[in-house]
């Protein structure tokens, strides 16, 4: 297995943390989100999303931290992803809320989201919509 992953990264750190407790033997492989390591293309190619982290196992790749944990769990049997409805789906809420409350309003200003040749054209998740005067020119009109 190899782990796409940045220390800092409040997304990966859950990651590395799972595969480390758990003895999981997993190459890790630092993405310098830094220095817009995320943006080259050999990256992109890996997650176009340009994020970490990214989990792959052989041919199989998988994206999105809460989605790698799951599958770590299955893939272990960790009792920290239980088998029983109830307590499973406690686990998805708390999941769940990170990822779309926590994440979502978390400062991740990496300095390179901007200046990255790669971005131009290129929607991201936070890339902004064109102002109505900038999408007029584009039209030509
Ligand atoms: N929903 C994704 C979010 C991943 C994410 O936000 N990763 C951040 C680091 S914490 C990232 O790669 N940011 C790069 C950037 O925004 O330029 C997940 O949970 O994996």
């Amino acid at each position: 297995m190899k782990l796409y992953y940045h220390p800092v990264s409040t997304t990966s750190r859950p990651v590395w943390l799972f595969i480390a407790e758990n003895g999981i033997d997993c190459e890790l492989k630092v993405v310098d989100l830094m220095k817009g390591e995320h943006y080259q293309p050999e990256y992109v190619a890996i997650n176009p999303n340009r994020m970490v982290p990214v989990l792959e196992d052989g041919d199989f790749r998988l994206t999105e931290s809460s989605a790698i944990l799951k599958y770590l769990a299955e893939k272990t049997g960790s009792s920290t992803y239980p088998k029983e409805l109830r307590l499973r789906a406690k686990v998805n809420e708390m999941m769940d809320w990170i990822n779309t409350q926590v994440c979502v309003s978390s400062p991740t200003a990496w300095s390179t989201r901007r200046s990255s040749p790669t971005t131009s054209g290129a929607a991201t998740r936070r890339t902004p919509a064109p102002s109505p005067g900038a999408r007029k020119k584009l039209k030509g009109g």
